[in-house]
């Protein structure tokens, strides 16, 4: 027989207490950055535990090696997108832009204003990973990100930092924007890790 279950239903895509949403919510803290020339407003640093730190502007950005990906995003608030196509810069070109010096054990992202999150190099290195400037074949809206976001599709989405602007080395783990206001420092939504207590 055929069934049409809802998506809700399909517990090897869909994690606990996740809802599908079809829309692409916007969620953030503070502005959103507004850039009227990259080449002047913005530049990607890769630094902290590296033998020489790197900083590269937007268009040596977009001259690094591009990919496509599809994958689903799971919001910490309880939705989540399927499907979803980004294009951008795999993290392993990033990576390979520096020599990472071997205590190097965590990362911590930096985006506009500030705002940071961190996560293992581990799973900041997974293959599919990605800093992307296109979803679902159009440019990134500044609210989603525009000009660079990262995209880490295994941890909820909290740790996918719009507006991303530079990649820190870390020996010991630190808490990012999100972690320091109560959120888990890993948060993975199969073990619904949304909370520091969880
Ligand atoms: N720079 C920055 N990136 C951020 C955030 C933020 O507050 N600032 N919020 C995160 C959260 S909580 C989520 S759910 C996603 C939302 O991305 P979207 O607005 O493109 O859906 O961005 C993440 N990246
Ligand atoms: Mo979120």
């Amino acid at each position: 027989m055929v069934t049409n279950k809802p998506l809700e239903s399909r517990h090897d895509r869909v994690p606990p207490n996740q809802k599908v949403t079809t829309g692409f919510p916007v969620l953030h803290y503070g502005d959103v950055p507004e850039y009227t020339d990259l080449a002047t407003q913005w530049s990607f640093r890769i630094f902290g535990l590296v033998e020489q730190e790197v900083t590269l502007t937007y268009e040596q950005i977009m001259a690094l090696p591009k990919t496509q990906v599809t994958n689903d995003i799971h919001c910490v608030t309880g939705w989540s997108k399927l499907d979803n196509v980004w294009e951008g810069i795999p993290v392993e070109e990033i990576v390979k832009l520096v020599k990472v010096k071997p205590e190097a054990k965590y990362v911590m992202l930096h985006a506009e204003f500030g705002w940071t999150a961190n996560m293992p190099l581990d799973d900041f290195l997974r293959p599919g990973n990605l800093f992307a400037y296109k979803h679902n074949g159009q440019d990134l809206t500044p609210e989603h990100g525009w000009p660079l976001r990262f995209v880490i599709p295994h941890l909820y989405f909290w740790k996918s930092a719009k507006w991303v602007r530079g990649v820190e080395f870390l020996e010991k783990d630190k808490q990012g924007f999100w972690e320091k206001n109560g959120y888990h420092m890993y948060g993975d939504p199969w073990k619904e890790q949304r909370f520091a207590w969880d």
